[in-house]
């Protein structure tokens, strides 16, 4: 390749915009030197530049772009979201063996990247997102914020201008209707309609740099007793075993041991349910056949002395033991 070609595919890999890399691949293109071995090649260029132009359309047009979907794993899905640069990036790869870029420039995140994080012995999807921006958040990665069964609002309680960055938050999301609430509470006030509520924490990030702790105090006074708000250092790890357990609580769900009869239970794998499902809600994820042939079943846990007879209609509770008689 020629020396012209190579700095232009250099310029391509720096772009950050649409229109860089469209203009570096025009280049590209203009420089290649045109001969059998580079057909492939060009044809690729032309590829990628279609490609860029449809996006950019899309975008103007305001139509959505791109779509991402993202399978959702384990006991549920949460994303981590907030401005750019908050520590979005840094707090995954503490909690998963995802392995997001971390920088301390902005937009080092483009693309939603899922890892799972252990909490005691279930897995929670958490998923790196792309930054929401004043009025340019990507309309899937709102997108995927509505779709998901809770978010992370991670705001930089140091460098960041954490007011106007919870607004912007609630603002971008409202664009698509999604409201942040406090989980395990009825929305009190009256919303849009086709409005959905997803249950929310605040990661307080960046507390071991001095100054963040008296901003905490202000952010608190102001958003208190709306959200739940956890102070967090992605660097040092501090308060991060006590962030999954409140990721895990805003899933609003319950595990439950199945038990053989004569058997001790298999408390390996728990069957994760939404919260207030009942013996019956239990017996059709075991098995399809289950729901119809349960003569009756037998409880161990909270509100449940052990092995107490239970009817289909009990109501579970996390860490229940349940044993079912087909
Ligand atoms: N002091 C301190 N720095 C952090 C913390 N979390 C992230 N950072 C730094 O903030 C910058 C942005 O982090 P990154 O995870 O890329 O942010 P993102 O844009 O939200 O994904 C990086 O330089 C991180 O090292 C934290 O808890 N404390
Ligand atoms: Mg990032």
């Amino acid at each position: 390749m020629t020396p012209q070609y190579l700095e232009a595919e250099a310029k391509f890999r720096a772009a950050e915009t649409i229109q860089e890399k469209l203009e570096a691949l025009e280049e590209m293109m203009a420089v290649i030197p045109k001969h059998k071995g580079t057909e492939k090649m060009r044809a690729d260029i032309k590829r990628r530049m279609a490609k860029l132009r449809q996006q950019d359309k899309s975008a103007k047009t305001g139509k959505r772009g791109l779509e991402v979907h993202i399978e959702k794993e384990g006991a549920g899905q949460v994303v981590i979201s907030g401005p750019p640069n908050s520590g979005k990036s840094l707090l995954i790869s503490r909690l998963t063996a995802a392995e997001p870029e971390v920088a301390d420039y902005p937009f080092t995140t483009r693309r939603p990247l899922p890892g799972m994080m252990e909490y005691e012995d279930v897995l929670v999807q958490l998923i790196d997102m792309p930054p929401f921006m004043e009025g340019l958040t990507e309309p899937w990665v709102l997108a995927l914020a509505r779709n998901a069964d809770a978010v992370v609002v991670v705001l930089d309680f140091v460098g960041g201008n954490i007011l106007d960055d919870m607004e912007l938050v609630q603002k971008e999301l409202a664009r698509i209707k999604v409201r942040l609430i406090a989980p395990n509470i009825e929305p009190g006030e009256v919303y849009p309609v086709g409005t959905v509520f997803r249950p929310a924490l605040i990661a307080a990030n960046k507390i071991d740099m001095p100054g963040a702790r008296e901003n905490l105090a202000i952010f608190e006074e102001l958003y208190g007793t709306e959200l739940p708000i956890l102070p967090i250092s992605a660097m040092t790890g501090e308060c991060l075993e006590e962030f999954k357990t409140q990721v895990y609580n805003l899933l609003g769900v319950i595990r439950v041991y199945t038990k053989i009869p004569g058997k001790p239970p298999d408390m390996d794998r728990p069957f994760v349910l939404k919260k207030g499902s009942n013996v019956a809600d239990l017996a059709s994820v075991v098995h399809k056949e289950f729901v119809n042939k349960l003569r009756f079943a037998r409880g161990w846990g909270k509100n449940k002395p052990d092995g107490v007879m239970v009817g289909r209609d009990q109501e579970l509770e996390d860490k229940d033991i349940i044993e079912l008689h087909v």
